[in-house]
């Protein structure tokens, strides 16, 4: 039917969109410094670089010859994703033969123009050369194996993060993950091994796991991945970060992508928006999406994947925030003025090789904010931020008094039927229906006036409880 469908061969596209719905001028990636002053003064990339961001897009080689493009692209963006350049097929299309030539002029434009480079990508469903799906399963993985650690050797130093496994969970309400030649013959874990020997083979790239329609929490996809990322941090298998393709349909974002991003975040791993592209690039729709990124603290960079309408693989929605003349259009200044109204700074945790594991570390901050008054010691307020049938998401905003404080308990009752099942940001007890959820390391001290939030996930019906804040 159109552009989801044909692609991905899943729901209908309408099914799709519904069901989806470094610090500011210098930052460590683990390869070095890099500077981010590749982009003009008053361009998207020195905009995102204001609150340690970057704003990428993604590049074929065969426009970089282009002044008309190139122009653009070396105006506005600091990152590059090459859009099919380190794609299987090209880079190793008969067993053993590697290519890395047009992903090589991708790379040099890049470093003489001071933009980084995320790594797209090693393991992947699509466009996948037909040798590889024929092997026997004892090949498979050392063909993989080899893939991943000769690809990502070719490039060590060069790439900020690398979409190690891409698309590999099913649409649909299964949230498993889907068939492909390397689920269908090496199982479950391969996308473990993928992680563990890009690792192996560069232990300075961010290692992520990326996907579409992962972008509404409550989706089965979103839950599937959710799920395996809290599993191998739990487990200490090397991911630092997870991309959000974000294909959004007219209407944009789901309302619940900041809570899929800060929980994502909650986890440990850095996120980021990976193809950004939105169905007749509305301007609220754009400014939604780039305010959702900008609200987490870990929410380390946008991508648009192209950069004009008729750049684009589905140039037919006109998603893009150039014209096809290379004119900016009002989408672009809604994002421009989103990025400039940036408060805080991303926090993005830093990779560190270890080859049996790997750990991330950095801390994820909920955006504090200031403002309010008030005598006590510190108040607490309640929203439901997502609901579904049989469970709900909350969030409490707590609030510091006209004295700073150094650590806070919020306490409720919780009502018949409700039961928390998950928090961050906070450390919870219970003792029968009494709630209480503590600050932890990094969030119990608060200036006068100051706030932070703690969220949470609970079965059973949505309802306002009063809070008491000690
Ligand atoms: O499908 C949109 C994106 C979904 N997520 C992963 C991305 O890697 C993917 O990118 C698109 C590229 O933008 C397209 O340019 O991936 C498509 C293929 O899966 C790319 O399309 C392919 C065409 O299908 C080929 O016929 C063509 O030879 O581009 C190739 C190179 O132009």
């Amino acid at each position: 039917m159109s552009w989801f469908k044909r692609e991905h061969g899943g729901r209908s596209a309408v099914a799709a969109i519904t069901g989806l719905a470094a610090s500011a001028a210098l930052a460590v990636v683990g390869m070095g410094t890099f500077a981010t002053h590749a982009a003009a003064a008053g361009s998207l990339g020195s905009a995102a670089a204001q609150s340690g961001r970057y704003f990428g897009t993604a590049v074929p080689a065969g426009k970089l010859g282009t002044s008309a493009y190139s122009t653009i692209l070396d105006r506005e963006f600091t990152m590059i994703t090459p859009e099919n350049e380190m794609k299987w097929d090209t880079t190793e299309p008969s067993r053993g033969n590697f290519n890395f030539g047009p992903a090589d002029q991708i790379v040099s434009h890049a470093q003489a123009h001071g933009q980084r480079m995320r790594g797209h990508t090693l393991v992947w469903h699509n466009q996948l050369p037909s040798w590889v799906s024929n092997l026997s399963a004892s090949d498979l993985q050392s063909a993989m194996d080899n893939h991943i650690t000769q690809e990502m050797t070719h490039y060590k130093g060069k790439i900020y993060a690398w979409d190690v496994v891409n698309e590999a969970f099913a649409d649909g309400g299964s949230g498993q993950h889907r068939s492909s030649p390397f689920q269908d013959k090496l199982g479950n874990g391969f996308i473990e091994h993928a992680f563990r020997t890009a690792r192996s083979a560069d232990a300075n790239a961010k290692l992520c796991y990326n996907d579409y329609n992962i972008e509404n929490w409550s989706d089965a996809k979103t839950q599937g991945v959710y799920t395996m990322v809290k599993d191998f941090k739990s487990r200490g298998v090397p991911i630092d970060c997870v991309g959000f393709q974000s294909h959004f349909g007219n209407s944009g974002p789901p309302s619940s992508f900041q809570t899929t991003l800060s929980n994502f975040a909650a986890l440990g791993v850095d996120v980021q928006l990976t193809e950004l592209d939105i169905a007749q690039a509305g301007t609220t729709q754009y400014t939604n999406t780039v305010q959702a990124c900008l609200n987490v603290a870990r929410c380390t960079g946008i991508t648009v994947w192209g950069i004009r309408d008729s750049d684009s693989w589905r140039s037919g929605d006109n998603p893009l925030l150039f014209d096809s003349n290379g004119n900016a259009k009002p989408a672009y200044t809604s994002v421009l003025n989103a990025l400039n109204s940036a408060t805080g700074t991303a926090t993005g945790g830093t990779s560190s090789g270890t080859t049996n594991g790997g750990t991330t570390s950095g801390t994820t901050t909920g955006g504090t904010t200031t403002g309010g008054t008030g005598g006590g010691a510190c108040t607490a307020t309640y929203s439901t931020t997502n609901s579904w049938s049989g469970g709900y998401q909350g969030e409490v905003k707590v609030t510091a008094g006209s004295a700073a404080i150094s650590g806070w308990t919020v306490r409720w009752t919780l009502s018949s039927g409700q039961s928390i099942t998950q928090v961050w940001s906070g450390t919870l007890s219970t003792s029968g229906s009494a709630a209480s959820v503590t600050n932890v390391s990094y969030n119990g001290s608060l200036q006068p006036s100051a706030s932070t939030t703690f969220g949470f996930l609970a079965n059973g019906t949505p309802s306002t409880p009063s809070l008491t804040c000690s």
